[in-house]
């Protein structure tokens, strides 16, 4: 596994590095240091070009100025807190309401703005990136003094694994994700809309008009977010379906069914023959298809427009501290969270 890194701008007098894992297959994961933020994913088409197949930009000012969360590993709590309020062991705490009225993915300054530390490990068949931050306490509004751990391994059998680790000094709240945009094209210019999606999801959370879910979990069944069998995304674009109205297309939870027999999400672009299949020890998955992007973004140069990509964010249900049964997302000092999430890369004809 070849592992080389290059300097990617300067931030608060710091520089920000990129690394880069590359397989013998010569498939290649990039991430710096300011956010653990995936810069991109190289993999073959069905002819073997390789091409890089998530949203990115080429400089770290856009990463920092833009923020759509590009690559970016988000928390202390992936998606919003509704009114930003909770209450832990009979203390009630308000975060900043950075998204309207709520918070979201950790506040303003939330993980995916801090600059981590990382080291690197190899061996025979996997590469490894293995980036760290300290989170003090009430960073952002959130108690105890936090310490994750975020590791990337490239595999020789071409998957992107994700294993958090993290613990903490006094309960609090961790319920992170990565936040990629998969173009499985590798052209950003070009809409996902007849990408194809499988989920083994029977029910998605509802939301309201600010995107905080009501607490009830619909069935997909006869709808546009059945994905139990495969079936393009642009079906949600096209949805007068009052859930993919208030979003234009997806932005929504999905409850994952650990299936023994396949994985809980597929995303399949026929024209390159890319697929990409995640397995993952998380409650849920988000699938929000940059249904607003203006075409202001470069990636390599070139603008991407709506629809410019899909993400499969794995983690637990948003506002799950507020909703009973959306699962745990506290963390207390005698416990260590560990978690895994993997994408695995292959072509189909
Ligand atoms: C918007 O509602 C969406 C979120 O789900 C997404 O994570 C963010 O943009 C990047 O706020």
């Amino acid at each position: 596994m070849d592992i080389s890194i290059k300097d990617f701008g300067e931030l608060s007098g710091q520089v920000i590095q990129e690394y880069t894992l590359t397989n013998r297959q010569g498939i290649s994961l990039s991430a710096m240091t300011y956010g653990a933020a995936i810069t991109s994913i190289r993999v073959p088409d069905k002819n073997g070009l390789i091409e890089n197949i998530v949203l990115g930009y080429d400089t770290l000012d856009e990463y920092v100025s833009y923020r759509p969360y590009y690559g970016a590993t988000v928390g202390r709590v992936a998606g919003r807190i509704d009114k930003g309020k909770f209450t832990l062991e009979g203390k009630n705490y308000q975060l900043e309401t950075n998204d309207k009225t709520n918070h979201s993915h950790g506040g303003i300054n939330g993980l995916d703005t801090k600059i981590w530390t990382v080291k690197t490990e190899s061996t025979e068949n996997e590469g490894h990136l293995v980036f760290t931050y300290k989170s003090p306490h009430g960073e952002n509004g959130y108690p105890g003094n936090l310490t994750v751990k975020v590791t990337y391994t490239l595999t020789e059998s071409n998957e992107w694994k994700i294993n958090y680790q993290a613990t903490t000094d006094k309960t609090t709240l961790f319920n992170p994700t990565n936040h990629v945009y998969f173009n499985l094209s590798g052209d950003p210019t070009k809409a996902i809309n007849q990408h194809t999606l499988a989920l083994t999801s029977k029910y998605f959370a509802e939301l309201k008009e600010d995107y905080i879910p009501t607490g009830t979990l619909l069935p997909v069944k006869g709808t546009p977010f059945d994905f139990t069998t495969a079936d393009t995304v642009n079906k949600g674009f096209e949805s007068t379906h009052s859930q993919n109205k208030l979003v234009s297309g997806y932005d929504h939870p999905f409850v994952l069914e650990h299936l023994a027999d396949k994985p809980e999400a597929t995303l399949y672009d026929q024209k390159s023959g890319r697929r990409v299949q995640m397995v993952t020890d998380r409650d849920a998955v988000v699938i929000f298809a940059v249904n607003t992007l203006d075409g202001r973004h470069t990636n390599e140069g070139t603008s991407e427009e709506h629809y410019a990509g899909i993400t499969l964010e794995a983690q637990n249900l948003p506002n799950a501290i507020n909703q009973k049964d959306f699962g745990k997302v506290t963390l207390s000092p005698d416990e260590i969270f560990q978690s895994e999430t993997t994408y695995r890369f292959d072509t189909m004809l």
